[in-house]
């Protein structure tokens, strides 16, 4: 009996041990608001991030999501974590550059070449920087997802060089870097939230967007367009953003189990975006989009058509921001 008591009460102490205090974990229903589709990577990288916070938290923490731009667009959203009405959103960088102008240095056309290069500058000493800047206003960043390289699909002609780009209607994120670029190459740019865009191409309000093929493909751009050109003139990131004022109210435990689960999440959603790409890719040809590359030459080209735009925003997003993030990039080329 003695005995049975004794291992009875050493299972009662394990398990105390291994299941956290009620005041670490206070139940949370956390509101992620996404532009894209369920079926986007992100929903992947969500599901990741759930199962990572279920085991830390016994199930308090839960992420709710809502798809297609339900809770509003990316920037409306981000406003409303800054005012702590909101818990998270998953945006793009480049509308947020108004809040943050140093966030407007990934918009800089053809500033990185390769995923790996976007995640060394993502997750090392440069983003932690912006983290930085999002953190003084009011955003917590708990890492960066992909969103990737960005292609032009339009419903005139293809695109193989910036001359074709004139006079086209392109729809640009709110950002006066992408508005500048696709203005200086004779587009009519037109500044838009991302849920406007499809019923814009239906109705042919504009003629073109810019996305990676996996957005094309899962907000179906493709059944509004005609042609589709590897451009790749911009990579842009995901940020996972946190209202700072609710996540300051948060306790230590729970802060530090969102952001490991959002690394979790990231390096799930990296993962099948990046092999979901070729595959959206096909199924955008089979739909029947017309699809062309650009030769490097002509790429070459369109970076020093560019370089009055990296002249113009040089004070607005810091010029100190573009060499720094210049120089982590001479690091990572070698
Ligand atoms: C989704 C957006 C979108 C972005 C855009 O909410 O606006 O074109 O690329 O994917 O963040």
């Amino acid at each position: 009996m003695k005995k049975l008591l004794l291992a009875t009460t050493a299972v009662v102490f394990a398990a105390t041990a291994a299941v956290p205090a009620s005041a670490q974990f206070n139940d949370r229903n956390i509101r992620v608001s996404n532009g894209i589709n369920a079926d986007h990577p992100v929903g992947n990288g969500i599901n990741a991030m759930q199962a990572c916070l279920d085991e830390k938290s016994g199930g308090k923490l839960k992420l709710t999501a809502f798809w297609g731009g339900a809770l509003g667009g990316d920037l409306q959203a981000t406003q409303a974590l800054r005012a702590g009405v909101q818990e998270a959103v998953v945006t793009s960088s480049s509308p947020l550059a108004g809040i943050v102008p140093a966030l407007g240095v990934f918009d800089l056309p053809f500033l990185f070449a390769s995923n790996e290069e976007a995640d060394a500058v993502m997750d090392g000493e440069f983003g932690e920087f912006l983290n930085g800047k999002l953190a003084e206003a009011g955003l917590v960043n708990l890492a960066y997802w992909e969103n990737g390289f960005r292609n032009l699909s339009n419903s005139s002609r293809p695109v193989t060089k910036w001359e074709d780009l004139q006079g086209m209607k392109v729809r640009v994120m709110q950002n006066n870097v992408f508005l500048d670029t696709f203005q200086n190459f004779g587009a009519n740019a037109t500044p838009m939230a991302f849920g406007e865009v499809f019923s814009a191409l239906e109705t042919k309000t504009i003629d073109a967007q810019e996305n990676p093929y996996v957005t094309i493909d899962t907000s179906k751009f493709y059944e509004v367009q005609e042609y589709v050109s590897e451009t790749r003139h911009a990579y842009t990131p995901f940020l996972f953003l946190f209202s700072k004022p609710i996540f300051d109210t948060y306790t230590p435990e729970e802060q530090a189990a969102l952001k490991e689960c959002a690394i979790v999440g990231r390096d799930e959603e990296r993962k099948v975006i990046r092999e979901l790409n070729q595959k959206s890719l096909e199924k955008i040809q089979a739909e029947g989009v017309k699809f062309n590359t650009l030769s490097p030459e002509e790429q070459k080209r369109m970076l020093e058509k560019s370089q009055v735009v990296y002249e113009k925003h040089k004070d607005t997003i810091g010029a100190d921001v573009i060499e720094r993030v210049q120089q982590e990039l001479a690091k990572i080329r070698g």
